[in-house]
Parts: C-alpha cells; sequence; structure tokens
C-alpha cells in the first residue's frame, strides 16, 4: 500500500514536471553553476549541484550538462526530474522550484557510478545558455581520484553531547542547544524494548557513545505487539532506566511512544497521558531527554493527530516545561507524503504549542526522491527531526541502498536534521546494525559485529560532531 501511494506521488509529479513544458520559459541570461563532490565510494558518488540564476527571472528551467567519462552513470538525483542520454544530462524543474528569480538557487544533487576516472561534468547550460560563472567547468587536466570535499572539524571541545550542548530548544525550524546556536544530533534508535532488552547493557551503550559517538539513543517503547499495553509500569520504568544510561554517557534519549498498529493515535491516548504525565515528571530535572509523542500514525488524518497532540503536550508541559517534543506525521510520518499529501496540511494548521518539532521517517530503498523534494521544502518551514529511518526497504528488511541512504543523510547533514537509525540490535533483517547473535555476546565494538548497514551509519555518526559553543 505504501509502495502504491508512493508511485502514485512520483508520478504526479512527473505529470506536473511535464504539464510545464507546455508554458514558455523565459530564457536564463546567465548562470553558475557550484558544482561540489560530496561523497565517493567504491564505484560511486554523490555530488551537489547548485545553479544561481543570474539572467531574468524563469517559470521553468532545465540544466544540461555533459558526464565527461562514458562510465558516469546517473543512479538518482533531487530536486529536479532527471533523466540522462549517452553523456548528456538534464534535469529540469519540479513544481515547487519552478520559478527561479534572478539570483535565485536552485540545489540539486544526484549519485552517480562510474568506472575509472571521475572527473567533473562538463558544458553546464540553464534553459540553453552556458553557465559562464560554472565553478564545474571543464578541469584542464581531470583529477583521477577527486578528494571528496572533507567536512569540516570545527573545534568542538572536549565534552559528551549533552555537556556541551545541555538542554536544547526548538529555534525557528532549528534544533537549538544551550547557546542558541542550531544543532544536529545524529544517533541510533533501539529495536522494541519487549524483544531487545538484551541489547541494551553497559557494554552496548559504553560502544554506542564512546565507538559510535552517538548523540542520541531513541527509546522505541512499542504500545501494542507486546508492549506497553501488556504492563505499564513495567516498561515506564524500563524507558526511565534508559535515559539514565543515556545521561550517563552524555547522550540525549529520545522518548519514543512506539504506536504503530492501530495508526491513531488517539486509540492510545489515555495511555499516552498516563505514560507521559509519569516520565515527564520523573525526567524533568534532567537536560537529556526529548519526547516523541506518536511514532507513526497512519490511515489517519493530520486533524485527527494535531487533536492528540494538542491533548498529550500540555500533560508534558504541565510536569517538564522546557522539553523538545516531537510530533508523528501523517502516512506513517511522512510529512503525509505517503498518504498523498505533503507538509502543507501543517503548515496550515500546525500543533498549538511552542518548542515543537514534527517527525520525518524514511527508509532509503522505498523512499526516494519525491519524499526528499518534500523535506527539502519543508525544512524552510517546520522544524523536523528524523526520529527513525533505515537504510533498507520499509519492511525493515531487503537489500541495503547505499546510495539513496547517502543521498539522504548528506542532505540531513545539510539541513542539519537530526536523526536516529532503525535499530541498533541484532534483530535478524537487514536494518539491524547488528549481527544475529551479536547481544548474547560481550564484543559490540569490533567491525566484524556489524551488519552492512551497520558499518555505513556507523561510519557517518561516528565523524566529528560540529558544536557551536558561542
Ligand atoms: C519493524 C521491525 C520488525 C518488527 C515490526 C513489528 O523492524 O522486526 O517485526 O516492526 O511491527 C517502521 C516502524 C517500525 C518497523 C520498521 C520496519 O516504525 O516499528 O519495525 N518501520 O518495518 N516504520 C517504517 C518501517
Amino acid at each position: 500500500m505504501k509502495r502504491i501511494l508512493a508511485l502514485l506521488a512520483t508520478s504526479a509529479v512527473l505529470l506536473g514536471a511535464h504539464a510545464l513544458f507546455s508554458t514558455p520559459a523565459a530564457a536564463a541570461a546567465g548562470c553558475r553553476v557550484d558544482y561540489t563532490f560530496a561523497s565517493q565510494w567504491q564505484g560511486g558518488f554523490q555530488a551537489g549541484v547548485k545553479v544561481t540564476n543570474l539572467g531574468d527571472p524563469v517559470s521553468g528551467w532545465t540544466l544540461k550538462f555533459a558526464m565527461p567519462d562514458a562510465g558516469q552513470k546517473l543512479a538518482q538525483g533531487w530536486n529536479a526530474t532527471w533523466s540522462q542520454s549517452g553523456s548528456a544530462v538534464s534535469a529540469a524543474n519540479l513544481d515547487w522550484n519552478r520559478t527561479l528569480a534572478t539570483g535565485a538557487v536552485a540545489d540539486l544533487g544526484f549519485t552517480a557510478t562510474f568506472t575509472g576516472a571521475n572527473p567533473k561534468p562538463t558544458a553546464f547550460t540553464l534553459n540553453g545558455v552556458a553557465c559562464t560563472g560554472s565553478t564545474g567547468e571543464p578541469t584542464p587536466t581531470p583529477t583521477p581520484t577527486p578528494t571528496p570535499t572533507p567536512t569540516p572539524t570545527p573545534p568542538t571541545p572536549n565534552g559528551t553531547p549533552v555537556d556541551i550542548n545541555g538542554q536544547l530548544h526548538v529555534c525557528g525550524v532549528n534544533l537549538c542547544n544551550q547557546y542558541n546556536r542550531p544543532i544536529q544530533l545524529r544517533g541510533m534508535s533501539t529495536h522494541g524494548l519487549q524483544w531487545f532488552a538484551k541489547c541494551y547493557n553497559t557494554a552496548s551503550l559504553d560502544a554506542l557513545a564512546k565507538d559510535w559517538k552517538s548523540d542520541l539513543l531513541r527509546v522505541a517503547m512499542y504500545v501494542q505487539e507486546g508492549g506497553y499495553e501488556t504492563d505499564p509500569a513495567g516498561f515506564t520504568s524500563r524507558v526511565n532506566n534508559l535515559v539514565d544510561q543515556a545521561e550517563a554517557r552524555g547522550m540525549y534519549a529520545l522518548i519514543d511512544f512506539h504506536t504503530l498498529t492501530p495508526g491513531d493515535p488517539n486509540f492510545n491516548i489515555d495511555r499516552a497521558k498516563t505514560f507521559f504525565g509519569s516520565v515527564a515528571a520523573r525526567n524533568a530535572g534532567k537536560k537529556n531527554v526529548i519526547y516523541e509523542i506518536a511514532n507513526e500514525p497512519n490511515g489517519v488524518s493530520w486533524t485527527a493527530i494535531k487533536n492528540y497532540a494538542d491533548q498529550v503536550i500540555p500533560v508534558i508541559r504541565a510536569a517538564d516545561p522546557d522539553a523538545v517534543v516531537i510530533v508523528g506525521t501523517r502516512g506513517w510520518s511522512s510529512l503525509g507524503v505517503s498518504d498523498g499529501s505533503n507538509e502543507s496540511e501543517i503548515v496550515n494548521n500546525p500543533v498549538n504549542a511552542t518548542n515543537i518539532m514534527y517527525a520525518f521517517h524514511f527508509y532509503a530503498a522505498s523512499h526516494k526522491d519525491n519524499y526528499r523534494s518534500t523535506v527539502s521544502r519543508a525544512a524552510s518551514k517546520l522544524p523536523l527531526f528524523v526520529t527513525e529511518f533505515g537504510t533498507v526497504s520499509a519492511t525493515g528488511g531487503g537489500a541495503m541502498d547505499r546510495a539513496s541512504t547517502t543521498a539522504w543523510l548528506d542532505l540531513l547533514d545539510q539541513l542539519k536534521i537530526g536523526y536516529a537509525n532503525w535499530t541498533y540490535s541484532d534483530a535478524n533483517e537487514s536494518s539491524a546494525a547488528l549481527r544475529p547473535g551479536t547481544c548474547g555476546g560481550t564484543d559490540y565494538s569490533s567491525s566484524g559485529v556489524l551488519t552492512e548497514s551497520g558499518a555505513l551509519i556507523k561510519g557517518r555518526i561516528s565523524t566529528p560532531d560540529s558544536f557551536p559553543t558561542s
């Protein structure tokens, strides 16, 4: 069902782009392209393409360029409709970014495979006019192995993520630290506590904090499927214990009320009020707690979700007034996209509270360009947090999609959107970061315990944070 809806949404975007060809677009009188290698891996790379319109405003555009090496093949692109024929690549506007005023920028990107050398593309044009200001001009001598743009590593002072950032709050569309500066938190989600409690012990949490350098632990407390509803006091105490474990290691704890089936969070509203009233009172004095009140609403309108949020948030605020609260969104926290909608229903009818963010979830093999373009657009209007994502398909299994995961994480880095990966567990499914059997042992640190997904995500999470301190 999710897949069908996603396909329909994709076709709608493509139809929208087609319709534009009947609208004559003014020719651009000039343009500049800033082309960057965002990252590179064995046989593949990701590039950013920023197009600045230096000419008259346009109401529809196509960017064209040439891949200089026949082995460079576009895998996927975002924020435009991409195609390739031979070495010629074209990227046509989507509906939402069709207009480009003079000086305006379209921020595009793509992933591609390559064999042999990997020089920069050449001959950028916008609506047929050469982008002479381009920094993506042919390099006189193609560099055989370009160095990926290094991530700037500002001097982050010593200390854990919670030491440095302290109590968090929402500032505009960002998450800000105690210095009122935007930060991005990168970390892992537990699997369901009712199934994988043994994966959260001293050794595994030490490895998560020290080796993975995880900024946060999302504590996924299922409500159904053998979760909270079967033992409210027991699950509340397990969650509190993990909040303490995260705090002791300087990690933020994201308390996830993991509703999934039934999809209407109102089904659990009394449980939610009891649970959040209790955990908020108990943890009010801590700086490391973030509340996520509904994992993935589905089969339910935004109005119903908002009604739930408008009732549950005051319960949290009464006990813990300054904590950030994250609200799940329609269509399995897809900002509505998996239901054929988008973020505008939230923008037009936001939750009645401050210091809140909205959840967005993706599974990289299932959710691609149309979801990425929604997030890039929505991120300028709504505070977003990717409280759950997988490198695989939405079933939690199937092949890992490295290119799509890389595209997603680069986008989230660029937008400073925090994220938690599903899952830090040894579940027998490809989304799990640890190989089956790991949680029965004591080694959580060697590379041998990591799955393909775990290795990719650990590589992303363990890079230095950039947390401003003034
Ligand atoms: C999946 C688990 C799987 C478990 C199932 C039970 O990976 O082991 O049997 O839940 O409901 C979500 C949900 C998350 C899912 C995950 C993968 O938030 O609970 O976990 N997923 O399907 N949304 C999209 C994908």
